[in-house]
């Protein structure tokens, strides 16, 4: 029976565990990225936990990469759809190397913050 209970909490703790988690905090909103698959080159399924749900009103993420010798700019833009307090919004990253992530967030009170982090695949 214990081992039954033992093998259930490894799944559930599998289950939980995030394969990429990244906190970011700025002008006052607070929010942890994660996904729980490993990031790939292809669509990534992330979901943006806020401090704050009850005050944000949208989000929206663009992920973009600059242009370099033999490749243009790539972006991809997305809204974020809220779902049961958090958000979940999927991403695509067309290539390797790294990828610049700007969220923009839009308080219900009106004022946008941009949060910003960077991606290595
Ligand atoms: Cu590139």
């Amino acid at each position: 029976m214990s081992k039954l209970i033992f093998t259930l909490l490894l799944a559930l703790s599998a289950m939980w565990g995030a394969a990429y988690e990244k906190s970011l905090s700025t002008q006052g909103v607070a929010l942890t990225l994660t996904s729980a698959q490993p990031l790939v080159v292809g669509n990534n399924t992330f979901h943006l936990a806020f401090a704050n749900a009850q005050n944000i009103q949208e989000v929206s993420i663009k992920a973009f990469m600059p242009e370099m010798p033999g490749m243009p700019y790539m972006e991809d833009v997305v809204t974020a759809m809220p779902k049961a307090g958090s958000f979940t919004s999927v991403v695509n990253f067309s290539m390797g190397g790294t990828w610049q992530l700007h969220i923009f967030v839009t308080l219900k009170e009106g004022k946008k913050v941009r949060l910003k982090t960077a991606i290595h695949l």
